[in-house]
């Protein structure tokens, strides 16, 4: 077992923008390298709660959206004891998805303000590093139609979008923006470039907290 402690790396962005291609591309480089490194996802859909998000996201069931925003929470909280016994084994947990994009999706809708949706994921492990994979409205309309899921409209994206660059601004959180638009593999390059970077320097650090 490594004698360091692993990394929490997180992709973030708006849907289309690769996060779940560029994850699982991150984890076997680091693998291949011989960095223990796995991969975790929010929403984590195998749960009691993630079955009711998956309801609610599918359309099946509605859900008032104080009660969704703190299940989205609930589903990253419930799964930080085990996030933690893999960091803390020296495993780089590569999210897709974390509470950045609770607060970004949340407050897109109207009548919610940023800090009220940032509130219930605050104490979750803080991301040593949190790449966003940033890509134009034109570039993903070409990556093709969106899904029958909630969310999933180019008017919301675009709020979307908004609330992760006041999202970005906080210099409390070690933010790269990540030029998405680029082929496969020179997105994977710089990805691969910033997480060794991070991997390094978590070495060295305790876990923080957001
Ligand atoms: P994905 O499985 O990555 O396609 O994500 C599912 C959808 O849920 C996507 O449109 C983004 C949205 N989402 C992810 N996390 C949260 C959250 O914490 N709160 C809200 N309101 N939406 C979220």
């Amino acid at each position: 077992m490594s004698c360091h402690r692993g990394a929490l790396i997180v992709l973030e962005g708006v849907d289309k923008a690769g996060k779940t291609t560029q994850c699982k591309k991150l984890v076997a480089a680091l693998q291949h390298s011989g960095r223990p490194a796995e991969v975790m996802r929010f929403p984590d859909r195998t749960t009691s709660i993630g079955l009711l998000i998956n309801s609610y996201l599918q359309k099946d069931r509605e859900l008032e959206d104080h009660a969704i925003h703190l299940l989205f929470s609930a589903n990253r909280w419930e799964l930080v004891p085990s996030m933690k016994k893999k960091i803390e084994q020296g495993v780089t947990v590569v999210v897709d998805r974390y509470a950045f994009s609770g607060a970004a999706f949340t407050s897109a809708k109207q009548g919610f303000c940023l800090d009220w949706c940032k509130t219930p994921d605050v104490g979750l492990p803080k991301p040593d590093l949190v790449m966003f994979l940033k890509v134009s409205p034109a570039e993903a309309a070409l990556r093709g139609q969106f899904g029958e899921e909630r969310y999933e409209t180019s008017v919301f994206q675009k709020t979307v979008q908004q609330r992760f660059e006041q999202l970005m601004k906080d210099p409390s959180v070690n933010w790269k923006v990540i030029d998405a638009s680029k082929q496969i593999q020179d997105v994977h390059e710089d990805i691969i470039g910033h997480s060794l970077s991070a991997i390094t320097t978590a070495q060295s650090q305790p876990i923080g907290e957001l």
